[in-house]
């Protein structure tokens, strides 16, 4: 890209000239950078083109909250979104849509994936057609595709640990209510909070289950119903979904003589968990602004599919509002991604802010 090609004689000539002459030069490389940027945003972006956003699922209230994000991004560039997918949170009922994406001759699809692989065949098949693939919120083990990340995999992890160690006196049994046991987003996380509870600060809290609601509310509380049943000793629970958390908030809203002992906290929409951090049956909980997430995403898939970016590890895009972003080099089987920004703890005191009202 433009970016790139400008970056790299910039660089040999800062690495060339003496420490007076540097200075300068760092500023002609970060005034390059903004030129570019302000390029990206001022024209370049094709419009007319058609993006299919596919959610874990078109139920649950948080993917609607990204895709309408997306659907702003994309109105704002003049392309189309369309939104499609299952009502069950498995790739198998994602894999229709992404045929379609391909039927309907889509310029790009942004996935939510339900399994980190399974729909590699399939979203292969879209780029052998010339469709641009960007994972976001839950990413895919695929080639050839950017991951919209949310925040810091490892700080969302282990920011939930440290959460609720800090309110259950770092003591105690403690369990998991997650979505589906495919998430790629999920278990990524999960992994994070298995390794911090290594440390020796936590070696009186003990992981003792991990159960998964799929998304489901229905599903949710049924296994939490059991998890409580199972034990009767629990101090804590971690929810890393909007659909867990709000359901199991809804459940120790009605029996609250189990908060007691029961400490509950996770990753919330704040809107659906307001009322329970007001009336004090979760006293805190994380999120990033799933609208940005979506808006994020569809900046991304647009500059992709307008050949603006090609998902290389440093090259830079800008989204609209949000500004420039630099896609990150592949970690693990993460990415390339790009990092929308740091969660937020989410309490009495901000839970009433216009800037929590998503
Ligand atoms: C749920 C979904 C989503 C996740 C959020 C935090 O809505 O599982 O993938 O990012 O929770």
């Amino acid at each position: 890209t433009g970016v790139q090609t400008c970056a790299l004689p910039i660089l040999m000539l800062r690495r060339s000239r003496l420490a007076l002459a540097a200075a300068t030069a760092v500023m002609a490389a970060g005034s390059l950078v903004a030129v570019a940027g302000a390029a990206n945003a001022a024209g370049a972006l094709k419009s007319g083109q058609t993006v299919y956003f596919i959610p874990k699922d078109t139920l649950n209230p948080y993917e609607v909250i990204a895709d309408a994000g997306g659907k702003t991004a994309l109105k704002a560039i003049g392309d189309t979104q369309v939104v499609s997918s299952g009502t069950a949170d498995t790739a198998a009922a994602q894999i229709p849509s992404i045929q379609a994406a391909i039927a309907h001759k889509a310029a790009a699809i942004v996935i939510a994936g339900n399994d980190p692989k399974a729909l590699c065949p399939s979203l292969a098949a879209a780029q052998a057609a010339g469709v641009k693939v960007v994972a976001f919120d839950s990413d895919v083990t695929c080639p050839n595709h950017i991951f919209i990340n949310q925040a810091n995999t490892q700080q969302i992890g282990t920011s939930e640990v440290d959460l609720l160690g800090a309110e259950i006196g770092y003591s105690g049994q403690i369990a998991i209510l997650s979505a589906e046991a495919t998430a790629t987003n999920q278990n990524a996380w999960i992994g994070y909070m298995k390794q911090e509870l290594k440390l020796p600060k936590y070696s009186k809290m003990k992981l003792v289950s991990i159960v998964y609601g799929n998304d489901d509310p229905a599903t949710s509380l049924t296994v939490l119903q059991g998890l409580l049943s199972a034990y009767p000793n629990l101090r804590g629970i971690i929810s890393p979904t909007t659909v867990g958390i709000s359901s199991a908030a809804q459940y120790l809203d009605t029996h609250k003589s189990l908060l007691k002992h029961l400490t509950l906290t996770g990753l919330g929409l704040p809107s659906q968990m307001k009322k329970y951090v007001l009336d004090g049956t979760c006293k805190e909980f994380e999120l990033w602004n799933p609208n940005n997430l979506g808006y994020l995403a569809g900046y991304a898939a647009a500059s992709l599919a307008s050949g603006l970016i090609t998902g290389k590890a440093g090259q830079t895009f800008t989204a609209g509002k949000l500004g420039t972003y630099k896609i990150l080099p592949a970690a693990g089987t993460t990415g390339p991604s790009v990092v929308l920004g740091p969660p937020t703890v989410f309490n009495k005191a901000n839970i009433n802010l216009p800037s929590s009202n998503f």
